[in-house]
């Protein structure tokens, strides 16, 4: 038994022997290490004009919904590179560069090499566009200065700015290591015109019969009158008319608005609600009747449901009267 443990004693001695002289000989191998230090691209000018088609004849510093401009971005490569992809974000600061796309405030417009192909990301909007026919990207090799042009039209409700709110960022990558080669620069202090929009599905209304006296009677015809308003800001809508005049005597002014209150406005069918909901009810007169404040809207517009009321003096004769009423709409100030 003692006979056997030496023996396996010096197998496990002579088993560590062969392992030490494995680890003691070694293996190695050398290689040759190189890294390029390369100059990224650099964004030396972004600029903007008004001209359609990639024409540089007009520069602005305003943003023109539903009017093709073009962008142009001077890129210089001063170690020689293909240029990998383009990014162009067009962003409202009040919401910054990294919001999601929508079509008031941020869009993001983008040219892959590996596609070939501009991509316009507006948040679901149907007005923004990017006329790729006229929008190009050099596809050789650049050495030295070259030109990206970003043909565009914004779209219906892009935020309305007067105090240069808006910002064109670009992102130009090189070829050879986009993650890390690449030139970025920002066209700040942009404005955008006000744009609006307004379609009225009436051109008449008609109470029907009613007595004299007669207090807030609903519309016959049609019940209520449809104004859709699209506007890239706040807007006010106005209601105007001087009274009711003798239809078989146009000029004869029977009911003066000034001086008596009969035509009523409002957004739903109760004139007289305890507490009003959305907008308030006003009298029509021939200045002042006024909705203000109201909120920029969606792409497709705002829709007001107008709903008119009318109330007779006791004494108006028997007979038929007409009015001319005149809606307006217009950019209002925020609500204060
Ligand atoms: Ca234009
Ligand atoms: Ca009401
Ligand atoms: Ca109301």
């Amino acid at each position: 038994m003692k006979k056997l443990t030496g023996i396996i004693l010096v197998a496990a001695l002579v088993g560590l022997a062969i392992s030490t002289l494995y680890i003691s000989l070694g293996l190695s191998q050398n290689l040759t290490g190189s890294v390029r230090v390369k100059r990224s691209p650099v964004i030396t000018a972004i600029e903007l004009f008004s001209d359609d088609n990639g024409g540089t004849t007009t520069p602005t510093n305003e943003l023109t919904p539903i009017d093709e401009m073009t962008i142009r971005i001077t890129v210089n490569f001063q170690d020689p590179g293909y240029i990998y992809s383009v990014k162009v974000i067009i962003y409202h600061n009040f919401v910054g560069i990294s919001a999601p796309d929508n079509a008031s405030h941020h869009v993001t417009i983008f040219w892959s090499s590996v596609t070939g192909t501009w991509t316009l990301s507006a948040g679901g909007s149907t007005t923004w566009a990017i006329d790729t026919a006229n929008s190009y990207v050099p596809t050789g090799q650049i050495s030295g200065t070259d030109y990206i042009f970003v043909v565009f039209t914004p779209g219906k409700i892009t935020r309305y700015s007067s105090t240069g709110n808006w910002v064109i960022y670009a992102n130009v990558t090189d070829r050879d290591n986009p993650s890390v080669l690449y030139g970025e620069n920002s066209l700040t202090g942009l404005n955008c015109r006000y744009y609006l929009e307004m379609s009225v599905d009436a051109a008449s209304f008609d109470f029907g019969s009613v007595p004299p006296g007669a207090a807030n009677i609903s519309l016959y015809s049609p019940r209520c009158i449809n104004v859709t308003v699209i506007s890239n800001y706040w807007w006010f809508l106005q209601f105007n008319a001087t009274g009711w005049y003798n239809a078989s005597n146009p000029s004869q002014l029977v009911v003066d608005f000034t001086q008596f209150n009969s035509l009523l406005a409002d957004d739903d069918p109760n004139p007289t609600e305890r507490t009003e909901t959305g907008l308030s009810p006003i009298w029509i007169r021939p200045t002042d009747s006024i909705w203000n404040y109201l909120s920029p809207t969606p792409e497709a517009g705002t829709i007001i449901r107008l709903y008119l009321f009318v109330t007779l003096p006791s004494d108006i004769p028997y007979g038929t009267y007409v009015t001319t009423l005149t809606i307006t709409t217009g950019m209002s100030q925020p609500p204060p």
